[in-house]
Formats: C-alpha cells, structure tokens, sequence
C-alpha cells in the first residue's frame, strides 16, 4: 500500500508533467506561428514524453494500490520574444522539475519506500537528459545570434527529432 505522502506527492507529480506537456505544447504553437516548423516539431515530441512521464507516475500510484487525482492544470504562457527565451524558459523549467524529482527521492528515502525510491532512478537519468538537451540548443542559439541563415539551419535540425514521431 502506498504511503498517504508519496501518493499526494506523486499525484502532484502527474499534475506537473501534465503541465510540463501542457507548457511545451505552448511553445509548439509559438514556434508554429513563427513558422520554424523544425522547433515546433521538437516541442510536441517533448510534449509528448512529458505525458508520458505523467503516466509513468499514473501506473505506479495504481499499481501500489493507490489512487490517482487528477488536479487542473494552469494555462501556460502564450508568446515569447525570441526562439532563444523559449528555449530559456524550457531550460528552467526542467531544472524545476529536476528539483522536484530530487524532492521525492527523498521524501521516497525517508519514508523508506524502495519501491518508489528504485522507480523515481528512471527520473533521475532523465532529468540529466531533458536538462542537457536544452542546455545544448540555448547554446547554440546563443552563438546564432541574429543570424537568419544560423537559425533555420537549427530548425532543420531540431525537426529531425519531429520527424521521427
Ligand atoms: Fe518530465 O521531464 Fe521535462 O518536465
């Protein structure tokens, strides 16, 4: 049976990858008005892992014999000034999230649930990766700078994971 703290905290975490999805779909549809297809593209296969990730926590809570409740999610920001504060902004976000994960890692040690400790390890891999992807594509348009040329040949390239989908 699943510990009254780790089920409220885990269904908090559904919540937050919902919202993670909810937020990248945002920028999807920011970097579709902006016709960068390529980005656009990226940020739905992000927004698609994210639920991905909601329902990872989904089929834990149920398969310990908890309850999963749902709650609403927060409209996300609409526009931003450049491809590079999007991305910014998605690089913050994750290192909120990465906080968060950490946070029920230990909440999972303290209350001695191995169970929950051993499936959040996914979580933290992850996180590693979703920050060092968006690391990487700051930096990149960061040395872009004004260039148009620099920053529709990222586009093409950031859709090549789009593409896959
Ligand atoms: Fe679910 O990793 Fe991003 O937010």
């Amino acid at each position: 049976m699943l510990n009254r703290k780790i089920q409220e905290e885990f269904n908090k975490q559904i919540n937050e990858e919902l919202a993670s999805a909810y937020i990248y779909l945002s920028m999807a549809a920011y970097f579709e008005s902006q016709n960068l297809k390529g980005m656009a593209g990226w940020m739905r296969v992000q927004a698609k892992e994210e639920q991905e990730h909601a329902m990872k926590f989904y089929g834990f809570i149920n398969e310990r014999g908890g309850r999963v409740q749902l709650e609403s999610i927060a409209g996300p920001k609409t526009d931003w000034k450049s491809p590079l504060s999007a991305f910014e902004d998605a690089h913050k976000h994750e290192i909120h999230i990465t906080g968060r994960i950490n946070g029920l890692l230990e909440l999972a040690r303290k209350e001695r649930d191995s169970a929950a400790e051993i499936f959040l390890h996914w979580f933290v891999s992850e996180q590693v990766e979703e920050e060092s992807n968006v690391t990487e594509i700051v930096a990149k348009l960061k040395m872009i700078g004004e260039s148009s040329s620099g920053l529709l040949y990222l586009d093409k390239e950031l859709g090549k994971r789009g593409s896959k989908d």
